[in-house]
């Protein structure tokens, strides 16, 4: 017998492997949904598109494995939804006039589309990929940012992931608020009815089903950079078209 057994979970009864088991999950945590790949992954991935095929028409052929070089990124394990109805956008923090959008209201606004490489930090790549929205810093004019502010927060519906921009950065011309990608609504999975579209930056800059804009004095680490990526998700050189402010 092992020392084990002197707490009662020494072989044969039962613990430890169950145990083990709970360790590693806790230590992967939700992430691992987001980034390993691994095949139980990648099945539940498949699982979870295949559940929404019924129910969303819209851009999901596009996800399903070999269409589009997509592949599919939720920390949580389901894909939220929100109705074009029941969607809505606040813009707060340390501004002048807070508001809150539907989402006839922002596609109401003047419309910028962008045409540029989607890249993962881990490595995929969707060329020449449209999206459409309204700029970040239209709603930022909109809501009249304060002197002291120096950073935008953005929160997600799914409840789980945040991501952050500097001002400067949040001014650029090519961040987007978004609801079109490839000239169609954005579908759930691909973070619908609305998304941020952070072009210059790796795709996990682009938080999908997006909820809250928070102005705020200081950036705030967003889920992945919190867990090791860099606030300031930069594509490298290998983009080639992601560094005109232009644009
Ligand atoms: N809310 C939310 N936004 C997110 C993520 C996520 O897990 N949740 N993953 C990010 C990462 S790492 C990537 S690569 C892209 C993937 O977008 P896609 O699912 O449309 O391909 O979304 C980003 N935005
Ligand atoms: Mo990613």
């Amino acid at each position: 017998m092992s020392a084990n057994s002197a707490d009662g979970s020494g072989p044969g009864h039962g613990e430890d492997r169950p145990v083990g088991r709970r360790i590693i999950l806790g230590a992967l945590g939700l992430g691992a949904l987001g980034v390993a790949v691994g095949a139980p992954v990648q099945r539940r991935l498949d699982d979870t598109l295949a559940g929404i095929a019924s129910k969303d028409p819209t851009g999901l052929v596009s996800l399903l494995p070999g269409g589009g070089g997509f592949r599919f990124y939720s920390v949580a394990d389901k894909v939220p939804h929100l109705s074009a109805e029941d969607y809505r956008l606040t813009v707060d923090g340390l501004v002048d006039r807070p508001a809150s959008y539907r989402l006839d209201e922002l596609t109401a606004m003047p419309s910028t589309r962008l045409v540029r490489d989607v890249q993962c930090v881990t490595g995929w790549r969707v060329p020449h990929t449209a999206f459409t929205g309204v700029r970040l810093s239209h709603l930022l004019d909109l809501a009249g940012v304060q002197s002291n502010a120096a950073a935008v927060s953005f929160t997600c519906f799914d409840g789980v992931y945040t991501e952050s921009l500097t001002l400067e950065q949040a001014r650029r011309h090519d961040m987007l608020v978004s609801y079109e990608m490839r000239d169609e609504p954005l579908s759930a999975a691909h973070g619908g009815p609305v998304r941020l579209y952070a072009a210059p930056m790796y795709f996990y800059k682009s938080a999908k089903w997006l909820s809250g804009i928070t102005v705020t004095e200081r950036v705030q680490a967003g889920y992945w950079e919190r867990r090791g990526y860099a606030v300031d998700g930069w594509v490298g050189k290998s983009n080639g078209r992601d560094d005109d402010p232009t644009s």
